[in-house]
């Protein structure tokens, strides 16, 4: 297990790191960022006095709207030309968000994708087969520089061409996968398609993240491909992948990398700082970027904190698995929904595949909340589709949502291969009702 010093910092010790790096990002984006100087004049902030993590609250909040207005490079802090990279948010709305990245910055986010996948059981020189996407998404470069940080033979292989990939893993037998949990799943279909053994791969860890995914998706995942499944967590605009991965000997919450980021937990409507342990949406303040720190960002992600040591030896906080999105909490009939609380329920269903879709719609003046999933191959081998027993599980399915959502759902069980697969970020959620 490669385990770095700053992980097992104890609480004093970090504390004081934190508070040095915290001083001088607020008043590095005071004296550099046009943006934040006016935020922090308008809080009455003085940027000279010592700002503690303690009183990080006193600190106005940065959302992404502030990121959009600021296109491209108005949160920049140093020349562009000190710039080396940038990356941007796809955005599904409006102008992407850009993020840029110094030498420096560069350096603290290898260290940061190390340390992940030094978490998920890599080790140098393993073979790590990196499929997540190549380009302005952080994913693919992001995980690129970790695996050559921390020794290993990484293949950039990127999203797409699903087969190729079957057969690049088993020729050259990877240890791990990093890509979408969504496109593992894909990629599992066709290795079942390709016909080859689970002895003809080697794989032993998936570094899984970019996207929601839940316990019951892990566990299907891990039983198909016999790997540990490993959840890594990160936005472009506090870096990329890299701010918290879990643990291979717990997998219970997501290690933070404390010393780069401050995290805190509001509650979503009040703004206000929440205990440790209770879900609110995580805010990040950058602690060492250069090119973009970035101060109290609203993520718009909800998980909980838990700051207690964990058994792998690691002293920093973790954070829950993410809950869901403050804006795609879904308002059904009145009802609050998130997709992942279907999810959880619908992969619990033996013969339903872990594709599936949500479909939001009115009829009649009622919003419809229509599951469209996939029945297992072994399962339309055994019925049809249309059969009587589909119906039955259909509607086993739709009852049992029901109970955990509380919210009359329709469950439409459709052949293996119906529902659009993904090669990257799926997009689970169609709601029709404004189109
Ligand atoms: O998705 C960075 C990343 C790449 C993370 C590869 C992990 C692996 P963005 O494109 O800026 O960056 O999207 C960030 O994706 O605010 C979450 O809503 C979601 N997200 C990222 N990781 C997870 C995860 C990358 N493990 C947004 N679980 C975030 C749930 C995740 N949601």
């Amino acid at each position: 297990m490669v385990l770095s010093p700053q992980e097992q910092l104890d609480r004093p010790t970090l504390q004081a790191l934190q508070r040095e790096r915290l001083g001088w990002t607020v008043r590095h984006a005071y004296d550099h960022v046009p943006f934040y100087r006016g935020l922090l004049d308008g809080a009455g902030v003085d940027p000279l006095a010592e700002t503690l993590p303690e009183d990080l609250a006193s600190l106005p909040f940065t959302r992404k709207g502030d990121l959009r207005d600021q296109y491209p490079f108005g949160l920049f802090a140093v020349p562009r030309s000190d710039v080396l990279r940038v990356h941007a948010s796809s955005g599904t709305r409006g102008k992407p968000t850009v993020v840029g990245y110094t030498r420096g910055d560069l350096e603290v986010w290898a260290e940061c994708c190390a340390r992940s996948l030094a978490l998920a059981g890599a080790q140098p020189g393993d073979l790590l087969h990196n499929a997540y996407g190549y380009g302005l998404f952080t994913g693919g470069l992001g995980l690129h520089q970790g695996a050559e940080r921390l020794g290993l033979t990484v293949v950039p292989a990127s999203g797409g061409a699903t087969q190729r990939q079957v057969q690049l893993l088993a020729d050259f037998q990877a240890d791990g996968i990093a890509c979408t949990p969504s496109y593992l799943l894909n990629i599992a279909d066709a290795i079942d398609a390709s016909g080859l053994p689970r002895s003809a791969f080697r794989l032993r860890y998936a570094v899984l993240g970019a996207e929601p995914w839940t316990e019951s998706m892990r566990r299907q995942i891990e039983q198909r491909l016999g790997v540990d499944a490993i959840d890594i967590y990160g936005l472009s605009e506090v870096i990329g992948p890299g701010v918290g991965c879990e643990c291979r000997e717990e997998k219970d919450g997501l290690h933070l990398m404390e010393d780069h980021f401050l995290v805190e937990v509001v509650d979503p409507e009040t703004g206000e700082v929440l205990e440790d342990g209770t879900v609110g949406e995580l805010v990040f303040t950058s602690l060492t970027k250069e090119a973009f720190p970035i101060l109290r960002y609203r993520s718009g992600d909800l998980a909980s904190i838990d700051r207690r040591p964990c058994s792998c030896g690691r002293t920093t906080a973790r954070m829950s698995r993410i809950k869901g999105r403050t804006d795609d909490m879904l308002i059904i009939r009145g009802v609050n929904v998130f997709p992942s609380e279907i999810e959880a329920v619908l992969l619990r269903q033996p013969d339903i595949a872990p594709h599936y879709e949500v479909v939001i719609y009115r009829a009649r003046n009622l919003d419809v909340l229509e599951v469209r999933a996939e029945l297992t191959t072994e399962f339309v081998q055994r019925h049809r589709v249309d059969s009587e027993f589909a119906r039955l599980l259909a509607s086993r399915a739709a009852e049992a949502i029901r109970g955990e959502i509380g919210v009359a759902v329709e469950v439409q069980l459709m052949a293996p291969h119906s529902v659009p697969r993904s090669e990257g970020k799926a997009r689970r959620v169609q709601d029709l009702r404004n189109a």
